[in-house]
Parts: structure tokens; sequence; C-alpha cells
């Protein structure tokens, strides 16, 4: 076999390799560094529940939804209901490393009625509060229902505006704290509401006709909107369409 001398240019190709094959290299130990990292996130994630970041200022949501108010909801009280959230599943060898899902979708497996409330309030305060900062958007990136929640909203309603009636009727009615919510069930969608922290995933505990798939939800916990909108609960409401997310709540549906 004839023995071949690499010519000029071939070395450079061959440094080139080289070099492509360490900057690969490289790149499969910049991808371990972040598989060491997700294996961190998941750690944290068994030792306990973090509070989301906000994909938005806190002001983004200004004038509809005032920084302040924001501040408090995001920074204390949600907050609160993860401290405590964690506090209770600590406690329990069969919660720990349980996602926020199964355990709101299994709430009678927690036998101890104390800590099934805690579990309950806490838990679903988390699951509401991460959902509801997910649904909203600034003003200016609220945008539309996409054509295909349009046709189901419109199926189900008459119309957007229609279906937004039912939910402020909703909302309006739910006495003392609690959520309304646009849910999928069984393929059509319908206006539920909840007391205190109680979510439409919590089979088992809320009644069977408020279960389905959150598309929206709204707090109407005095905390959400008393700062800027005092006992103006209607007003708070009508805001709340102007900074809703209808990018984020569109993907839900299906
Ligand atoms: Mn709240």
């Amino acid at each position: 076999m004839k023995k071949r001398v690499a010519k000029a240019g071939e070395v450079g190709e061959l440094s080139c390799m080289l070099l492509r094959r360490d900057f690969m290299k490289a790149g499969a130990l910049a991808a371990g560094g972040v598989f060491v990292s997700a294996q961190t996130a998941g750690a944290q994630e068994a030792a306990g529940f973090k509070l989301p970041e906000l994909a938005y200022p806190l002001d983004g949501l200004e004038p509809h939804i005032d920084a302040t108010t924001m501040g408090i909801h995001h920074g204390k009280h949600h907050l609160a209901y993860i401290t405590n959230l964690n506090t209770a599943v600590s406690s329990s060898a069969d919660l720990k490393g349980k996602s926020i899902e199964v355990l709101l979708g299994d709430l009678n497996a927690i036998k101890d009625a104390k800590l099934m409330a805690t579990v309950r309030n806490n838990g679903g305060g988390h699951w509401n509060h991460t959902f509801f900062w997910e649904s909203l958007a600034p003003a200016a990136k609220s945008g539309k229902p996409s054509d295909d929640l349009t046709a189901a909203i419109n199926a189900a309603f008459g119309s957007v505006e229609k279906m937004k009636e039912a939910f402020a009727a909703a909302a309006m009615t739910r006495f003392g704290s609690g959520w309304a919510w646009l849910i999928e069930k069984d393929g059509k969608l319908a206006i539920t509401s909840t007391p205190n922290q109680d979510a439409p995933v919590m089979k088992g505990v809320v009644p069977d006709a408020e279960i389905g798939k959150p598309l929206l939800g709204v707090d109407v916990w005095e905390h959400a909107y008393y700062l800027k909108y005092q006992n103006k609960r209607a007003d708070y409401l009508a805001a709340f369409w102007n900074v809703v997310g209808w990018s984020a709540v569109s993907k839900r549906l299906g």
C-alpha cells in the first residue's frame, strides 16, 4: 500500500477536523454541564417547591394590575403557599418527591385530615398562582384567542364576549375568596368557580362538574386586587382581560 503523504492543504483540513473534534468535545462537556444542572434542578425540586420567576417585570401588567399588588401577590402570598407546602410535604415520606400535579390529583390519598387540608390549600395556592402568572401577559402582548380556541369558545358560549360575561359572572358571584375558571371538559368548554385555593385539577375533592382542564383562571381573592380596586371586583375583572396572555391560554386547548 502506497503511503500517502498529506499535502499542506490536507494538513490544514486535518487541523480543522481536530479543532472540530475538540469543539465537539467541548460541546459534549457543555451538554454535560447542562445535564448536571438539570439533575441539580431535579434534586432541588425533590427538596422543595420553588417560587417560579415571572416572565414579565412586576410593573409589566400596569396599569391593569399594579406593580405593588404583583410584588406582594407573587413575592409574599405565593411564596407563603410554597413555604407551607414544603413544610407539609417534608413531614411525610409519602408526599416527598411527588409533583404538584400528582399531589393535587389525588388529595384523598392523604389520610391525615390536617395534612390533607394543608396540601389542598397551599398546594392549590402554589398551582393556581403558577397557572395564573403564566396566563397573564403585558397588555401589548395580550393578543387574541387562537382560531381553534375562538371556535371552541363560539361553540360553547356563542361568542368570545359571551364567554367573558359568563366568566365574569362566575367570578363576581364567587362569595369570599376563590377563583373563576374557563375549563375544557369532555372536549367542550365550560365556566366554573372554586372556593379558596381549590382548583379544577383536584379530582375527588372538587365536585365532578368543576373538574376539567383549566385554560384560564382568575384570582378573586381580595389580595389580588384590593390595593388598586378596593371593593370594585368588577373593575378588576374588566381590566383583567387586557392582560390575558391569549397565546399561552390558546396552547392549553386540546
Ligand atoms: Mn392570590
